[in-house]
């Protein structure tokens, strides 16, 4: 059929360049360019908190240049080294091309052309090959299955490395649940965004408003309930149900607070051990409708994970740090029974064909999926589309404030449009249903 022979989807062209990501940092934009006249664009994001385990993230390390932060290796390795090998070669060939990088490139931690530039490329084929074929990304990636628009984690409050406060925990966020469309949930999100704004500011003054990486405020309180607290009366506020419309989440992102010569915890200025944590969890989650922990202790710890993830056995507990969307580490923490839900970046692994493989494994555990931004972001909406595509029911993409959050946020409000007018597009919401006895 005239458009859909092998020829179009020839990939001609791969070029990238350097670009500037949500905090000026440098990153990479990749072009990539087919026969048929399909056009893949691509920009790399970047976390804060990363976990050690991810796949290397190549800057140049010249302080002449953003402090050491360019990216001008990463990219010339696309223009001089990945380019030329997959040139001629079938966009719509995911997984080989994304091999071929892999061999290219010929380390475990992709540390050689750097996973920005792999990932960059894997993305920008992704979607050069749905243009040629005239469909979208997500339709592309999922067939005509692909019509569930994921539950929005938005997070309201920012602490830890993505604010300049004193909360320990990273994320304080909302989930939406009770809703029947994305767009309604959405819109429940920012109607209480709103009405935190006018709380913090009048129990904390001004400043409290303030927002952090993520799009998030980032208010000096005084700890984690105080955070918690707030959200539960925004919820009210906004004329909804905490814990039956709406539900919480945090990303304590715990690494961050850990210290590994003592083997302590710091959380908002009190020292305690792994059981201390533990207990603490379990308070808050006796106290506050939280149907999900990300990262509640640090990286390394699969056996506090699994013991924890017993105890809390109705919450959602997600490995990001501890999985870094790698399908080793996946494998190791589901024979140990560490955590029941995994956070999918695929900047950490740096290929998408890796990203569905571990998307799929996660599925054959019985791993739920979070799919994720970074803190760091950009313009760049692939992560909306991988959601809907791969039938992921979560998607973690900041408040909704500042452009590269609400990027995400309109292009999922697009997809479900699109859906809308050809087929039913569904909501997870129904699924994330509190479990508790
Ligand atoms: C996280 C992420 C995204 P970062 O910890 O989940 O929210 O943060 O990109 O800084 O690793
Ligand atoms: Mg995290």
């Amino acid at each position: 059929m005239l458009g859909y022979g092998d020829e179009y989807f020839e990939i001609v062209e791969v070029r990238a360049m350097e670009v500037l990501d949500s905090r000026g940092n440098p990153t990479l934009m990749v072009e990539v360019l087919t026969r048929g006249g399909g056009l893949g664009k691509a920009l790399v994001p970047s976390g804060a908190s990363k976990g050690a385990h991810e796949a290397l993230e190549l800057r140049d390390g010249d302080p002449a240049r953003f402090r050491g932060k360019g990216v001008m290796r990463a990219v010339e390795n696309v223009n001089r080294k990945i380019a030329p090998a997959i040139r001629g070669m079938n966009s719509s060939l995911q997984r080989a091309i994304d091999l071929k990088m892999i061999e290219l490139d010929g380390t475990e931690d992709k540390s050689n052309l750097g996973a920005n530039a792999i990932l960059g490329v894997s993305m920008a084929v992704a979607k050069a090959a749905a243009d040629t074929r005239g469909v979208p990304l997500y339709e592309y990636l999922g067939g005509i299955s692909a019509r569930t628009l994921p539950v929005p984690l938005m997070n309201l409050i920012n602490g830890g490395k993505h604010a300049g406060n004193e909360l320990s925990f990273q994320e304080f966020m909302i989930a939406p649940i009770g809703f029947k469309r994305f767009s309604d949930a959405l819109r429940a999100g920012c109607e209480i965004y709103m009405a935190l704004r006018e709380l913090l500011r009048k129990r904390y003054g001004p400043s409290s408003v303030n927002v952090g990486d993520e799009g998030g405020f980032a208010p000096n309180l005084k700890g984690a309930r105080e955070a918690l607290d707030s959200l539960i009366d925004a919820i009210e506020a906004a004329g909804m149900r905490a814990g039956r419309d709406v539900v919480l989440a945090l990303d304590p992102a715990a690494s961050s607070f850990y210290d590994e010569a003592s083997g302590m915890y710091a959380v908002d200025g009190e020292l305690m051990d792994r059981e201390g944590l533990i207990s603490l969890y379990e308070d808050l989650v006796r106290e506050y409708p939280i149907f999900s922990i990300e990262d509640p202790l640090h990286e390394e710890d699969f056996e506090g994970f699994s013991d924890l993830t017993r105890r809390l056995r109705y919450v959602q507990i997600v490995g990001d740090d501890l999985f870094v969307t790698n399908r080793d580490r996946l494998r190791r923490g589901a024979e140990v029974g560490a955590a029941n839900a995994i956070l999918i970046k695929p900047n950490q692994i740096g290929t998408l064909s890796e990203t569905m493989d571990v998307v799929s494994d996660a599925g054959s555990f019985g791993y739920r999926c979070v799919l994720s931004h970074r803190s760091g972001e950009t313009e760049d909406t692939t992560i909306a589309d991988l959601a809907v595509g791969l039938g992921i029911g979560q998607i973690k993409a900041g408040a909704p404030a500042r452009g590269e959050r609400t990027a995400k946020y309109n292009r999922l409000l697009e997809i479900e449009h699109h859906l809308s007018e050809s087929d039913s597009p569904q909501y997870y919401g129904a699924k994330l249903s509190p479990r508790r006895p």
